[in-house]
């Protein structure tokens, strides 16, 4: 087992006190100030690599700041640990386990080594039993059991084994073959899997049910729920399961146990955490749909930024930027969230899986020595595309009270031109960034005659940070760059945090909770003794279900 290195207290360190001292001098500063003081600017404070600008020179730092932020990630050993990341060492120390979901994009020949075992062959092993499977349901020769081609594939999954999937399905959904119907169902609520089937054929569907442990509770129950949907209509011929049902999983028991054929099973390992598994065998919804080669295509993008964050100086580096920003806002200046905004409608699911990667990973209050930290960590993440977010809450960002980073994240190209929808969109995108950093002075506003009694709820104050991440085109490939730049942002952060960024203890208790009340519910024999309000409210719902 991998201990944590010898470690200085963050907030002890010469290099935060630098920054802290550093912060004193930039918060009184305005952002119109620091573009009129320095012509350069916007061309100093900006990376562009692997065809994709960011520009973060609407955030409120310098030079300055930026060199103060790469010693405070090199004093914290930044650099240590992407090598020992990369290298297959066991850096989640309280699961024991490696974290390589770089190994799941390792071209074929590349070698990684886990306990003395090269992971990469397994890998492409069964990125190619993948694709042959995904071409047999592509290509309409993988029938199901009254011989019909499939036409709907529903993927059964919850958190790290539906959002990823979901998200990238959306985002690529432009490639995907549309004679397939796609769906994904997560919640136990059973109004997901009603609404999600209920157009459905069970002659030409098939089931993928996703799940790393196969014990999930939601997932069990929609697995099982579907499974009598199937047999109901097929005649209830047991043997018809083996061609609707396939799993992704690493419990090969558990698999059995529900009655599929290990055969349809697509394994992944425990080095891969759920919330950066899409790009394993959980993607294989995602695969049916785009087709094997888009999805080495993703990979090849996911590669890119790995290799990127690996190699690059951090002053340089896409990831290591956009997480030591983030540091700067949530550390110095105590912002609480971070908004990231896709323009594109594309990636509406885009924050949502984001806010699971970087709140399940960094939402933590103990460091890797078990100690409560003694400064923030991990932000809130939430945001919607654009432009729909400025017809709702932008207002808060822009005249609120509270200090709110957003990434803006948008395409040069739209994949779908009509008329100049697209212009109309990124014209919008552009105005955004510049009214939040700019604003409008009162003079301003009085200037063009706004009565007195409305100038100061007209006016912009302005110097609201903005990061721009600017790619050609949403593609399967520039997806891939964009999920591995987020992934490694917040690797950045939960490094410099000192914390475990791939264990999820807070998920736990909620869960060890409901399976003590399930059988309380429907049994009123069953004592309550929980505390006052929960007894109260089980009552209530016993009374009335
Ligand atoms: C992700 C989390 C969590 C997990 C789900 C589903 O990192 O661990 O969201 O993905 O709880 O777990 P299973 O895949 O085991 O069903």
């Amino acid at each position: 087992m991998t201990t944590s290195t010898k470690h200085q207290h963050l907030t002890k360190m010469p290099q935060w006190k630098a920054l802290q001292d550093h912060f004193e001098q930039i918060e009184p500063q305005h952002l119109r100030q620091m573009f009129a003081d320095d012509p350069d600017r916007a061309t100093n404070l900006r990376i562009e690599d692997l065809d994709i600008l960011m520009d973060f020179s609407k955030n409120r730092l310098t030079g300055r700041t930026v060199e103060l932020l790469v010693e405070l990630a090199e004093a914290c050993g930044l650099r240590e640990r992407i090598d020992a990341m990369f290298s297959g060492q066991k850096i989640n120390i309280t699961e024991d386990r490696a974290v390589l979901h770089v190994a799941l994009r390792a071209p074929r020949g590349e070698s990684i080594m886990v306990d003395g075992k090269d992971v990469v062959p397994e890998v492409h092993d069964v990125l190619d039993r993948m694709s042959s499977f995904s071409e047999k349901v592509r290509a309409g020769d993988w029938k199901g059991h009254t011989g019909k081609a499939i036409d709907s594939i529903v993927n059964i999954g919850i958190g790290g084994s539906d959002l990823g999937p979901e998200m990238a399905y959306e985002a690529l959904k432009f490639y995907s073959d549309r004679n397939l119907k796609v769906r994904f169902v997560s919640n136990v609520d059973a109004n997901d899997f009603v609404e999600k089937t209920r157009d459905l054929d069970p002659e030409t569907t098939l089931f993928i049910v996703c799940s790393k442990t196969f014990t999930t509770l939601e997932t069990m129950a929609n697995a099982h729920t579907a499974r009598d949907w199937t047999l109901k209509g097929l005649g209830g011929d047991e043997t018809a399961i083996a061609r609707h049902f396939v799993a992704v999983s690493t419990n090969a028991d558990e698999v059995k146990k529900f009655g599929i054929d290990t055969d349809n099973m697509f394994g992944f390992w425990d080095w891969v955490g759920g919330r950066y598994s899409y790009d394993s065998a959980i993607g294989l919804s995602l695969m049916i749909a785009i087709g094997p080669d888009r999805f080495q295509e993703m990979l090849a993008g996911f590669h890119e930024m790995d290799e990127h964050f690996r190699k690059t100086p951090f002053e340089r580096n896409l990831p290591a930027m956009l997480g030591l920003i983030g540091i700067w806002y949530n550390n110095f200046f105590g912002a609480e969230t971070v908004s990231i905004l896709p323009y594109d409608q594309y990636l509406n699911r885009l924050t949502a899986y984001f806010q699971q990667l970087d709140m399940e990973s960094d939402g933590k209050h103990v460091d890797l020595d078990g100690n409560i930290v003694d400064y923030q960590t991990g932000p809130i993440v939430w945001g919607q595309p654009g432009t729909n977010g400025q017809h709702a809450y932008y207002q808060l960002i822009h005249q609120g009270t509270k200090l709110i980073p957003c990434d803006f994240i948008g395409f040069c190209k739209g994949l779908n031109p009509l008329g100049n929808h697209h212009d109309l969109l990124m014209a919008n995108f552009f105005a955004q960034t510049e009214a939040l950093a700019f604003g409008k002075t009162s003079e301003e506003v009085a200037a063009e005659g706004v009565p007195a009694f409305q100038v100061p709820h007209r006016t912009f104050t302005g110097n609201h940070p903005t990061t721009t991440i600017m790619m050609k085109e949403l593609t399967p490939h520039t997806l891939g760059k964009l999920i591995a730049l987020y992934e490694h942002k917040i690797f950045t952060q939960g490094t410099i945090w000192h914390i475990n960024s791939f264990d999820q203890w807070g998920v736990e208790l909620g869960k060890k909770l409901a399976q003590k009340i399930i059988p309380q519910l429907s049994d009123s024999s069953e004592v309550l003794e929980h505390d006052g309000s929960t007894n109260q409210l089980i009552e209530y719902y016993r009374d009335n279900r």
